[in-house]
């Protein structure tokens, strides 16, 4: 303890420790717990480069960009035999049981103003299932389909990892082995003021909080995920966020094609929706890597620029899913090389803390620095990275805002228009609208089918086939 608070002396952080003689033993416990975990020297290191002396703005970080190169969808010009090979390929190792689902899940989901963990918002139109079910339910038919189980790791963090494992236990898993879901915490970093100084959310408490989804790598390591997976002969992670219902969270010509190119980090791209669509854009650097700019650092001028056919010229949008390498992770997440760490980003957000009197302070404008990893930074580091056009009518309709864009009614009635696609492929006669969207609200569990085709098998096989009307469920 004597060395711990001198070390945070010698750090200027003295204050950490200032009301330390008024807790109890079991907060005294807890507040050095939290303050051992906090490597005083990279906050004084981010503070310093992040904050302090930031580099050269966006213009900077667009010089030399030019956009990445993706492999088109079949009916956009990419090859349908590819294609075919890429998803016999994947099918072989889901077969071999070399997959595991992983699924980031540690935010603060702070702008859909849910109270909860975020995976566990209700989003299915007729159910209300929410996001776990939905992946649960998709792990589970491919678990079934290609005759192995696939573990399905969630990365939580201390704020919500007791409801999360909660959750769980009382809905049965959704049917899931328990054995097959491992939950793990991600790690937490200090929010600072705009000195450097570590702020306090309690006279006993660190002001933490999530060290971004790239703190994933980290964690997967660190909670022996990883070391999990090797003793199981897994060594591909499709990783995907919490927010995103539609997303195939396990899709054979995805894993294919990262296993033909022999890949150690993969991407699914799509076309942006309009200029300004909140997704990170898929670039090649001026050293020829590829990576991802987040939208807030891409220039506007390259935002908006078009090719000469009119289309947006950096228009391979981002969706956050990826397949990742076991090894890659095992790589960048043990650390200790610094030429292979994810860097930080820094963001200035409101943090509620305490004052030098312990009096509560509650900021109506943004009062600290908090640091975040991204773990679309991995990918320059990554050998032969493949990224993939997909459909975003069957891959991507997150739920993030509580109204208006990305929302839950945007979200439901992407998921309508997907099952009324299936339906309509099986030749059932549906009424719907100009946008595809149905006029009758019912669902299609992801265990009676998660594609068109094997809608259109499901349904022939069916020996009394319902009428489809509002409510039903398939
Ligand atoms: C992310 C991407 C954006 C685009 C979009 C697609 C970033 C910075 N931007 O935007 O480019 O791909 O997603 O939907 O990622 N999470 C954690 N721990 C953390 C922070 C986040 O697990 O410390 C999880 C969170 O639970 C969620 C996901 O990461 O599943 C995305 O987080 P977000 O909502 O902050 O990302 P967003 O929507 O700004």
């Amino acid at each position: 303890m004597h060395s711990l608070r001198q070390s945070y002396e010698a750090h200027g952080q003295g204050h950490v420790f200032r009301h330390f003689d008024t807790l109890d033993a079991a907060g005294q416990a807890e507040l050095i717990r939290q303050a051992g975990e906090i490597d005083l020297d990279e906050v004084d290191h981010l503070f310093d480069t992040l904050v302090r002396h930031p580099g050269a703005g966006n213009d900077a970080i667009a010089e030399g960009l030019s956009p990445a190169e993706f492999i088109p969808l079949p009916d956009r010009g990419g090859d349908a035999a590819r294609w075919a090979e890429a998803a016999a390929a994947g099918e072989a190792a889901l077969r071999a049981g070399r997959v595991a689902a992983f699924t980031v899940a540690g935010g603060q989901g702070t702008r859909l103003g849910f109270d909860g963990p975020k995976g566990t918002f209700p989003v299915t139109p007729v159910r209300h299932a929410s996001l776990f079910q939905v992946f649960a339910e998709k792990i589970a038919a491919a678990g079934e389909r290609y005759g192995r189980a696939v573990p399905w790791f969630i990365m939580t963090s201390t704020i919500n990892h007791a409801d999360t494992v909660a959750f769980f236990e009382a809905n049965g898993h959704f049917g899931l082995d328990p054995e097959q879901v491992h939950f793990f915490s991600q790690g937490l970093m200090p929010a600072v003021d705009g000195d450097g100084r570590i702020l306090m959310s309690g006279p006993g408490e660190i002001a933490l909080s999530p060290d971004g989804h790239g703190g994933s790598l980290r964690a997967l390591v660190r909670s022996g995920a990883v070391a999990t997976m090797e003793a199981a002969g897994i060594d591909l992670i499709s990783y995907f966020q919490v927010d995103n219902p539609l997303v195939r969270c396990i899709d054979p010509a995805f894993i294919g094609f990262h296993l033909l190119g022999g890949s150690e980090l993969s991407s699914k791209a799509l076309p942006k929706a309009y200029p300004e669509e909140k997704v990170g854009i898929f670039c090649r650097d001026a050293a020829g890597r590829d990576v991802v700019i987040e939208y807030s650092d891409m220039p506007d001028r390259l935002t908006h620029e078009r090719d000469a056919d009119g289309q947006l010229r950096f228009r391979a949008g981002s969706i956050a899913i990826h397949l990742f390498d076991r090894d890659f992770v095992k790589r960048l997440g043990t650390g200790g090389d610094a030429s292979v760490a994810l860097p930080f980003h820094r963001a200035h957000k409101k943090v509620p803390h305490v004052d030098g009197t312990g009096a509560r302070v509650e900021p109506t404008e943004p009062n600290g620095w908090k640091f975040e990893m991204f773990v679309f930074d991995a990918l320059p580091f990554a050998k032969n990275p493949v990224i993939i056009e997909t459909a975003r009518e069957d891959d991507f309709s997150p739920v993030k805002n509580a109204s208006g864009n990305d929302s839950p009614q945007t979200s439901r009635d992407d998921q309508l228009r997907q099952y009324a696609r299936w339906a309509k492929a099986a030749g059932i006669d549906l009424a719907t609208d100009g946008t595809g969207l149905p006029t009758v609200a019912f669902e299609v569990t992801p265990r009676f089918a998660d594609t068109t085709e094997r809608f259109v098998a499901a349904w022939r096989a069916l020996a009394d086939p319902p009428a489809i009307g509002e409510g039903t469920i398939l």
